[in-house]
């Protein structure tokens, strides 16, 4: 099993909350997790934030705090045919089969300085109950070959807020370390997830002095 990061398996022990908790020991034995196999966690990072990971693969998760509701955080990430309202490299997003559903195809266009200018990705999950949305890269003209990542939603044990899991499995490129891929796709990942945390602060704290 790789290593895990501390970072991480840090961030994650915070979450945790007394409902649903589970222990990560069956899953994490196989597969490469986030978290230690004893560490504690929902259900369902346990669950969804545990990959196979191949010899040539990297894999990794991120942890973001978000002072909005779950259902606020939500209405933004559960748009597949929108990505681009808070990740900022996507200049352009079109669905190209389907209408939202697991199977749904977009082609996402990304701003120029990426060693990157296009990807056609797959939705794999969408649980509204559950607030899980996951999708695959499965075609485009970059470096990130079978990438995949998870987006886990949760309400944060302190009060109305959410926390976000997002894990990602990725190829590493020939010629790169995983090191590198880790550190690039990580960045983009942050970028995101700061980005989702303003919009979705401004969109609470709208609504709250709307009512
Ligand atoms: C996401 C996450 C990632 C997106 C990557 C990692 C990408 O859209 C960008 C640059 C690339 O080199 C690859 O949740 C690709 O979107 C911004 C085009 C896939």
């Amino acid at each position: 099993m790789p290593s895990n990061t501390p970072k991480s398996s840090l961030m994650l022990h915070r979450i945790n909350s007394p409902a649903s908790i589970t222990t990560n020991t069956a899953a994490c034995q196989k597969r490469w997790s986030p978290l230690s196999c004893a560490t504690p966690v929902p259900e369902t990072v346990a669950r969804y934030h545990t990959h196979v990971v191949g010899p040539n693969q990297c894999c990794s998760a991120a942890v973001q705090h978000i002072a909005a509701p779950v259902s606020t955080v939500w209405s933004v990430v559960r748009r597949f045919d929108n990505p681009q309202a808070y990740k900022h490299f996507v200049k352009s997003c079109h669905v190209i089969v389907g209408d939202g559903d697991v199977g749904t195809l977009r082609e996402v266009h990304v701003v120029s300085g990426l060693p990157a200018a296009n990807s056609t990705e797959r939705l794999e999950i969408l649980d509204d109950e559950r607030h899980v949305i996951s999708f695959s890269v499965v075609g485009g003209d970059h470096r990130l070959v079978n990438y995949k990542s998870v987006t886990t939603l949760h309400p944060s044990p302190a009060g109305n807020g959410t926390v976000v899991v997002e894990s990602y499995v990725v190829d590493i490129p020939p010629g790169n370390t995983k090191e590198d891929t880790c550190v690039f796709v990580e960045t983009i990942v942050r970028c995101n997830l700061q980005s989702l945390n303003e919009i979705a602060e401004n969109l609470a704290s709208r609504h709250k002095s709307s009512l």
